[in-house]
């Protein structure tokens, strides 16, 4: 059945819970009744005319809480991040003003005109390009979430952290980003046959380098002029960034100035001093680039509290670096059952998948829980299953189930099991 079928009341409950009749008759998802002669009478908003045109439009005054939550670095410039507020957020595609951020060195104020991207190495001519000259190629888009790999490390500490959904696993956002085939320019350059490697580089004042193996760059990349409809946000990479779909936010290098054609990675700071882990057997993880699937239920989530018992709709998001997310498992009881919500149609690979169920809380303690698997088969692994391979050197690639405690008052807690 699809979703439009299962709209509505009705579908809601037939769709999510078993005995439907039982959640109708408790009256748990009534409206509130007023009498009608109350709607006759005119708000005032209704009886004068209301604001003029704006050049570029603002979310409502009233949803000014709902915001990028900042954590920035004291001792280097520029240096920090800020989190998306994924708690607040409904359906896939975040806002432009709130999708995360994550600078070495700040946010650098680049005149379009000025900007121009070199294409050198291990190429048959090196060729540069302004932005302009890249407009004049065919543009693709695509849907894509970005996540860094540091996201939601904070479930390495060995106590869970209290803070909302967004300010854990908020390193992540989706955007439609639109640009030019990377294996276009790479083409038009001529890459040398023993080239195996492309370091990029960007335009900030921490010059972020990174490699990218030359068989992703050549496949599925883009140099992205527009996010979300329009040119991309400074924050994001004004005026040009590269998309490497699925792997790890630091790839998609901003600002992007300098693609080189190499037979070897840069060995930057970016993938030496960070991104390397040591394994329990003494052996590390290096260039582990592809982003595991992760889920998160968004509402209810920390922070918040269910008014009383009865109906509430489980929502979140799940994503893979894999691909396709093909199922969101949720358990509503600590994990001793699992249920497969519904996912909103098109599940996109490489994309935020949002998934909801329905629920009849009893009004008892108890935990939930969302795990995703992809369509490799992939299925999001338990805290301590993580714990039992990475070991406790971990810092990135966090991707455990993650555990929303409800209490007796309905507040909702983060818990580790
Ligand atoms: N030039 C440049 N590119 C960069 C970074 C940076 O600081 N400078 N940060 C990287 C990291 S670690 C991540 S996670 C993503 C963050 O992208 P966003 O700020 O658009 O969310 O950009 C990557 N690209
Ligand atoms: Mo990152």
């Amino acid at each position: 059945m699809g979703e439009r079928d299962e709209s509505g009341r009705r579908g809601f409950l037939r769709g999510g819970l078993a005995g439907a009749g039982l959640v109708a008759s408790s009256g748990v998802l009534r409206a509130s009744a007023a009498p009608v002669a109350e709607d006759a009478v005119r708000p005032p908003w209704m009886t004068t005319p209301g604001q003029a045109f704006t050049n570029y439009g603002q979310p409502s005054p009233q949803e000014r809480a709902v915001v990028r939550w900042i954590s920035a670095n004291r001792t280097v410039a520029g240096n920090g991040v800020s989190w998306t507020p994924l708690q607040d957020l409904e359906g896939t595609v975040t806002p432009s003003g709130l999708h995360f951020e994550r600078h070495h060195n700040g946010i650098p104020q680049i005149p379009i005109d000025q900007h121009r991207l070199l294409i050198h190495g291990l190429t048959r001519q090196a060729l540069t390009f302004s932005i302009a000259d890249l407009a004049r190629y065919p543009i693709r888009s695509r849907i894509l979430f970005i996540e860094c790999g540091g996201n939601s490390n904070a479930g390495w500490h060995r106590l869970p952290q209290q803070t909302q959904a967004g300010s854990l696993h908020g390193l992540a956002s989706c955007s439609e980003w639109a640009g030019v085939p990377l294996a276009l320019l790479l083409d038009e350059a001529g890459v040398d046959s023993s080239a195996s490697w492309l370091i990029a580089e960007g335009a900030d004042a921490a010059a972020v380098q990174v490699s990218v193996p030359l068989a992703k760059a050549s496949n599925d990349c883009l140099l992205a002029l527009y996010q979300n409809g329009e040119r991309i946000r400074p924050e994001n990479g004004y005026p040009l960034r590269l998309i490497v779909p699925g792997w790890e936010g630091v790839l998609n290098v901003k600002w992007l100035r300098r693609l080189e054609v190499a037979n070897q990675p840069v060995m930057a700071r970016n993938e030496t001093a960070r991104y390397t882990e040591l394994l329990p057997s003494g052996k590390a993880r290096m260039f582990t680039f592809v982003m595991n699937a992760k889920s998160v239920i968004t509402t209810p989530s920390p922070g918040q509290t269910l008014h009383g018992k009865g109906v509430y709709e489980i929502r979140g998001l799940a994503w893979s670096g894999r691909g396709r997310i093909r199922a969101v498992e949720v358990s509503t009881d600590g994990g001793a059952h699992w249920s497969e919500a519904r996912l909103q149609e098109p599940a996109l690979p490489l994309a935020f998948t949002r998934f909801r169920m329905a629920w009849e809380w009893s009004g008892t303690p108890t935990v939930l829980k969302s795990r995703a698997i992809d369509e490799t088969g992939y299925v999001q692994p338990e805290r301590s299953a993580l714990i039992a391979e990475r070991g406790r050197n971990g810092y990135f690639h966090y991707n455990a189930i993650a555990c929303w405690q409800v209490d007796e008052d309905g507040e909702v807690t983060h818990v580790y099991s």
